[in-house]
């Protein structure tokens, strides 16, 4: 029986360069700069431990037109290892690498198929001279393709037992991506191929099991916390005539991750180390042998919250918790603490209360909710300052941002009226 076994990666983005992050630091920067090479070292590591048929890549293989040469070269050193195992590689040219931004003078090694942008092309992949899987692409010309590239692809010749389209687009309503040749799920139903071998969207995903299968496997690395969570490639089987299988396997070497720790009833500032490694482990499909980036939202009613608000004390935390990480294999660094927590107050007892600090928790309350009071406050407030400075930073506050700083206001309140009562 005929079975074919495969890896699909998309987007690699080699050579990203790394933004967003709050807590910048150079040797951080050049980890992350090497991550994407890394993960895709990992990546043809797989393919060769796993003794795939062939790697499939769906566009997108460098980030920048214009930065691409060390990309290039690199991109082929490491599909020559693929190419001294017989392992032959199949890819299209993306929105970030379209072909006109390839070096002309690139040589790919042997049994690298690299697909045109003219037309739908057609390699077939042989096991033993016996023709065993038709692999079909496309690729991207310039960066902005408008067609739906979908809807020409159709199955030429004697067909293969097992059919395969490579295609990079955006699958849905196109929005912002009407550049990125958008096509609908129904424009590829019943095209008679096995598996759609999509690359663009970042975000890993089946859109359909079988008949066929249609798949998104996400970036093989994170760069950004928008693009969270394990990330890696899909090692597919296909059995003639069975639905293929899918089976995801991570290559990123970092991963960017936001945690919630809930300090509610934590007293002890030394236990914070531990409570965040909790936390890190406690990560969906946590893994031990990646370095991770992390953003850290601290919640609850605390008897810490005074002195975690205290001016600098975060900003010591921060320091402290990343000394040295960057120096071993597998780090952890933190890029930024939210601090969301509320003094350890009972609040109902205090609204139960008949004191001024009753009072004045009753007059917040009142505003809390009605949204041209908090603006008539904030207007009063305004009257009353003589920084122009804080003027201006009151002035651009939204509406969602004016509760929150009346939440943490109230809780201030509240934390040094109680203090001064006791
Ligand atoms: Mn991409």
């Amino acid at each position: 029986m005929t079975k074919v076994k495969f890896i699909h990666t998309a987007d690699l983005h080699l050579d990203t360069p790394f933004k967003g992050l709050s807590n910048w630091n150079g040797d951080l920067a050049s980890k992350l700069k090497d991550a994407t090479f890394k993960s895709f070292r990992n990546t043809v590591d797989l393919c060769l431990k796993e003794n795939v048929d062939f790697l499939l890549i769906s566009g997108d293989v460098f980030d920048d037109q214009n930065r691409s040469l060390a990309a290039q070269i690199k991109f082929v050193e490491e599909l020559k290892r693929l190419s001294d195992n017989a392992i032959p590689v199949y890819f299209i040219c993306g929105n970030h690498d379209p072909l006109s931004s390839w070096l002309a003078t690139l040589q790919l090694p042997e049994n690298v198929f690299r697909f045109g942008s003219a037309k739908v092309e057609k390699y077939t992949y042989s096991k033993g001279n016996i023709p065993t899987a038709d692999v079909y692409g496309i690729s991207f010309q310039n960066k902005s393709v408008k067609e739906n590239l979908a809807v020409k692809y159709k199955l030429t010749g004697k067909a293969a037992p097992v059919s395969i389209a490579v295609l990079h687009g955006t699958v849905g309503a196109a929005g912002p991506h009407e550049n990125y040749a958008p096509f609908k799920v129904a424009d590829v139903m019943d095209r008679q191929y096995d598996y759609w071998a999509l690359g663009h969207i970042h975000k890993r995903q089946i859109i359909h099991e079988s008949n066929p299968a249609i798949v998104y496997p996400g970036n093989p690395q994170g760069r950004d916390f928008g693009e969270t969570g394990a990330k890696g490639c899909y090692l597919v089987e296909i059995k003639e005539g069975n639905t293929p299988q899918c089976e995801f396997i991570p290559t990123q070497v970092i991963r960017f991750e936001e945690v919630e720790i809930d300090l509610t009833d934590e007293d002890k500032i030394d236990r914070l180390p531990n409570i965040i490694e909790e936390a890190k482990s406690a990560i969906d499909d946590y893994d031990e042998s990646t370095s991770y980036i992390l953003r850290i939202t601290l919640k609850g009613r605390t008897a810490l919250h005074a002195q975690l608000n205290k001016k600098g004390e975060i900003e010591q935390l921060l320091e402290h918790f990343n000394d040295g990480q960057l120096s071993q294999a597998n780090f952890t660094w933190i890029d930024r603490f939210d601090l969301k927590t509320q003094p350890d107050i009972d609040i109902e007892k205090v609204a139960r209360g008949t004191d001024f600090t009753a009072e004045i928790l009753k007059a917040i309350n009142e505003n809390e909710g009605d949204s041209v009071k908090l603006q008539k406050m904030i207007e009063d407030i305004d009257m009353e300052l003589t920084s122009p400075q804080v003027k201006r930073e009151l002035n651009v506050l939204s509406e969602s941002e004016q509760k929150e700083a009346l939440e943490k206001a109230k809780w201030l309140l509240l934390d040094q009226l109680i203090k001064a009562e006791t």
